[in-house]
């Protein structure tokens, strides 16, 4: 291996970057790639360099050269070429070949290996390099996509996005997932959900999103969940009931199913997932029907007020099945399912909560919510909560709160369900699971 300064200079820096996707427009014309030495593979005289840049991959092909470890961050110049045997097509046949920054040790994972047949936790321990994988990169691709038509959509139909705290005197959601906070003395939480806050601005803009992490201390290491996730989060005012709020759910996840196939059809083959159909109206199901239906249809007795995670898997296969549906609307939540600021049906049983299941998973929760202040203290009273925990909030129905609804998807759990990951973990970057503080 030799020094960088002793490559051979490239014969033009004042090239601009090409991205390896555009070789192909770019036959018998001299180029400057930048980016990672994915694959070397030196044959005596002749030495092949496979680049990757946020694009792809180009085939690089030079003699007398001496190749850095893989990984290295490099710069090549060279002119583009047919070739039918390299990746689309084209391979640049190298004039100059500089080293940007030398990998000064081998990566732990061989990068353009496909599949890696390590211990899970190790591609996690080795995140900041797994993460180059090319599967790896595209799951978290198609998430960034995902958002940005969250964005887009809710943009059209008059949404604000709004930014809240995550630094929170009591929690939202109830329960005891809550991460303890020093806060100068006094105790504070982490945020599980935007929740009150993007309800309370509901009375600002009417319409608001919020895309943010949450924070959930589950004790237990599961396939879904995780300490840190993000929270794509949609508040509407002046509803007439649950039905606008789950028809706007239908309408956005139809935009963001179109948007992955126009930008991630690359993804998506590669990592051999399909883009499921939005049927024009999502089934829907009462709790209690759908709890009798997997007794009925599967023999599953469900335990536990909600559905519980086989009855999930059952009901969707259902509707696969029977419905051509790769989601449905679960309907009509109990009370004793459902969070305080749920809006309660005439009779005072069940709520005008719901939630979605796609591919066997929950990744929606969302709802109506009480919107009147007399109807609000008389339900936290009901679940025995403590009125003065939750002044914050509860203040606002005072000043007139219009009929409102909305409901927040877990990223990760859409992301792994489309893109077939069996662990939402591989759906994040960086994951926080119960014993995993680092990367
Ligand atoms: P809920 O607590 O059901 O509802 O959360 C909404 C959605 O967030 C995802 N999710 C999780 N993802 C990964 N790890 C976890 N620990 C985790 N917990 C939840 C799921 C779930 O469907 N405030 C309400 C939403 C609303 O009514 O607007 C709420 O937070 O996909």
């Amino acid at each position: 291996m030799t020094s960088p300064e002793s490559q051979p200079a490239p014969s033009s820096s004042r090239l601009p970057r090409t991205l390896a996707r555009d070789l192909a427009q770019l036959e018998d014309q001299s180029v400057r790639l930048q980016g990672f030495l994915h694959a070397r593979r030196d044959l005596g005289g002749v030495q092949f360099a496979v680049l990757r840049d946020v694009s792809g991959l180009a085939q690089c092909v030079g003699g007398g050269l001496h190749l850095p470890l893989p990984e290295s961050a490099v710069e090549i110049v060279g002119t583009v070429k047919a070739h039918s045997k390299a990746p689309g097509g084209y391979e640049v046949q190298i004039s100059g070949f500089r080293v940007l920054s030398a990998a000064t040790q081998p990566s732990p994972l061989e990068i353009p290996k496909m599949e890696w047949n390590v211990n899970p936790e190790t591609m996690l321990d080795y995140r900041y390099v797994s993460l180059r994988g090319l599967k790896e990169r595209a799951a978290l691709r198609v998430q960034a996509e995902l958002v940005r038509a969250f964005h887009e959509h809710l943009d059209g139909e008059g949404f604000t996005e709004i930014s809240t705290p995550k630094i929170v005197s009591a929690g939202a959601e109830g329960g005891a997932n809550l991460f303890k906070l020093d806060y100068f003395g006094e105790q504070a939480y982490l945020a599980q959900s935007p929740q009150l806050y993007k309800q309370i601005m509901v009375g600002v803009f009417e319409r608001v999103y919020e895309v943010a992490p949450v924070y959930r201390a589950e004790e237990h290491a599961t396939s879904r969940h995780l300490n840190e996730y993000l929270s794509l989060d949609v508040e509407m005012g002046f509803i007439d009931s649950e039905e606008d709020v789950m028809a706007l759910e239908n309408r956005l996840l139809a935009s963001i199913m179109a948007h992955l196939k126009t930008r991630c059809a690359a993804e998506f083959a590669l990592l051999g997932a399909s883009i499921p159909e939005v049927p024009p109206h999502i089934p829907q199901i009462p709790l209690l029907d759908a709890r009798e239906l997997v007794h009925r249809e599967f023999g599953h007795v469900v335990g536990g007020k909600d559905l519980d995670p086989e009855a999930e898997r059952l009901l969707c296969q259902y509707y696969a099945d029977n419905g051509g549906s790769d989601f449905v609307f679960v309907t009509k939540y109990p009370r004793a399912a459902r969070p305080f600021y749920a809006y309660p049906e005439e009779g005072g049983e069940l709520t005008r909560g719901f939630d979605l299941l796609f591919r066997g998973i929950e990744i929606t929760s969302g709802g109506q919510r009480i919107n009147d202040y007399a109807m609000l203290m008389q339900s936290i009273a009901d679940y025995r909560l403590s009125p003065e925990s939750l002044e914050g909030y509860s203040e606002v129905f005072k000043y007139g709160m219009p009929p409102h609804g909305g409901f927040a998807i877990g990223a990760e759990r859409l992301t792994a369900r489309l893109l077939g990951i069996a662990n939402v973990r591989y759906a994040r970057a960086f994951p926080r699971d119960r014993n995993r503080l680092t990367p």
